[in-house]
């Protein structure tokens, strides 16, 4: 999700974690780039400027120069600038009226029919309403009202139309029936268009009057150019909106466009819509989103955790084996068990600054088939094998192991040379710099 807005900031983040200490100049060249970033991703000009101006008053005040924790000081400040142009509050839907209203309006195509579906779901499975109510009030395209029945059905989920092509007539109507049937909660789906015309604002305005929704949720595609601030704009200043929903974030799309909704009409982004099925649907917070942006946050410290387990406890462990000459081969497939591991997780690790280049593809691959080859093999060998590999020249124990793990005397021989290879390193290490030794610091 927002893979391009994610890559650039954190590209430019990783610049400020770098340095030792962090000069005004350091500061005016991050933020001509996170700039740069944030107009490709298609955020409105006007915030940016906002943004720019905000992060540069507060980095460059003379507090901050010269300190002590400067970067964590400064993506702070990027993180809470962020968040305000995000939007510091979010809108959340509760149950105030029976039955409570939510008017879905949008463009053709931006999403409204799936997302009134999915918010059915999403209200129902954590209890915040009991018996959601979905009114098909699209009159205007042939399919439109099949294609809330069949969600409806698919999740079992009350549902209503009418016939007649009377939008208002079917959403007034709705909240009667809505009233008989005890539904606590009515989700309305109305009709789009390609761009704004009058005559639907006129009935999307009627239908506001008689149902009197509790929440007027704007959808808004994530593909969007600069135009949907303008649509956004009029069907603020004519219906009165309480949110918006902003959906296909799970695409490529850059959703600058209608990030910068939030911020130019005050009106808060509530959901996200993250894939076709009816679960992909997800609160929006400001702040794991600029966390998310930034590569700060939870699965920082995850890969922190993480890095600190493979380099620091193992590796120490096996370490100092190597050095005191007590390597043995299950050292060898620990060792390589701590690279498969990374590999693993290199998903995760790229998201990092500064750890996408750690992360040798080739190098993981390498490791993974011979974690497995290796495996066989070892498992074909006797305890006493395992921690004497000095007994594998008896060529008898070879043809053993050979027969019992089906793997080829190529792949013995592999296996036995990166052995060897590893030991020797370390017996080099030993003898020539015993100082190591101490500095590893192991208690075993
Ligand atoms: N990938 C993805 N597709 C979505 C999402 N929300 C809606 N869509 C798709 O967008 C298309 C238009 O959706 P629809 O609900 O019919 O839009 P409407 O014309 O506003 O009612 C459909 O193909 C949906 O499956 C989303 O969050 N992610
Ligand atoms: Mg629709």
């Amino acid at each position: 999700m927002l893979d391009f807005i994610q890559k650039r900031m954190q590209k430019s983040m990783q610049k400020i974690n770098k340095k030792m200490s962090i000069n005004e100049e350091d500061i005016l060249e991050v933020l001509r780039e996170v700039k740069l970033a944030l107009l490709e991703a298609d955020v409105n000009l006007e915030v940016v400027k906002t943004f720019t101006k905000q992060v540069k008053e507060k980095a460059l005040d003379s507090q901050i120069i010269g300190k002590l924790n400067q970067q964590q000081t400064v993506l702070k400040i990027f993180k809470d600038e962020l968040v305000n142009i995000l939007g510091k509050k979010t809108c959340e839907v509760t149950i105030k009226n029976t039955p409570t209203k939510i008017m879905m309006v949008g463009l053709q195509g931006s999403g409204k029919t799936t997302t009134a579906a999915k918010l059915a779901v999403y209200f129902k499975k954590r209890g915040i309403c009991k018996n959601p109510l979905l009114v098909a009030d699209d009159i205007y395209r042939p399919a439109a009202r099949e294609q809330l029945e069949q969600l409806a059905k698919q999740t079992q989920i009350d549902y209503f139309t009418e016939p007649e092509n009377d939008a208002i007539k079917i959403a007034k109507d709705s909240v009667a029936i809505a009233q008989d049937n005890k539904n606590d909660l009515v989700i309305i789906d109305t009709a789009g268009r390609l761009a704004i015309d009058e005559n639907l604002m006129t009935e999307l305005k009627e239908i506001k009057r008689f149902t009197r929704p509790d929440y007027v949720f704007l959808v808004v595609d994530a593909m969007s150019g600069q135009d949907v601030i303008n649509t956004a704009r009029k069907f603020h200043e004519d219906l009165g909106l309480d949110g918006t929903i902003i959906t296909k974030l799970d695409s490529d799309a850059r959703g600058g466009a209608a990030l910068s909704i939030t911020h130019l009409l005050n009106v808060p982004i509530t959901f996200i819509g993250v894939g076709e099925k009816l679960t992909g649907l997800e609160v929006f917070h400001p702040d794991r989103m600029a966390e998310r942006i930034l590569g700060m946050g939870d699965v920082l410290s995850l890969i922190e955790k993480a890095a600190e387990e493979v380099d620091e406890k193992m590796m120490k462990k096996i370490g100092y084996k190597m050095l005191s000459g007590k390597f043995d081969l299950n050292d060898l497939m620990n060792s390589l068990a701590q690279i498969k591991k990374l590999g693993k997780m290199k998903s995760i690790l790229k998201m990092i600054p500064g750890m996408a280049d750690k992360v040798n593809d080739e190098k993981i691959e390498e490791a993974e088939r011979k974690f497995e080859i290796y495996t066989y093999l070892i498992n074909s060998m006797t305890a006493l094998e395992k921690k004497n590999p000095k007994l594998l020249k008896n060529a008898s124990r070879k043809q053993r192991i050979l027969a019992g793990s089906g793997r080829s005397a190529r792949e013995f021989n592999m296996l036995v040379t990166d052995f060897e290879r590893m030991a020797k390193q370390m017996r080099e290490v030993a003898n020539g710099n015993l100082k190591l030794k101490n500095g590893l610091n192991i208690e075993d």
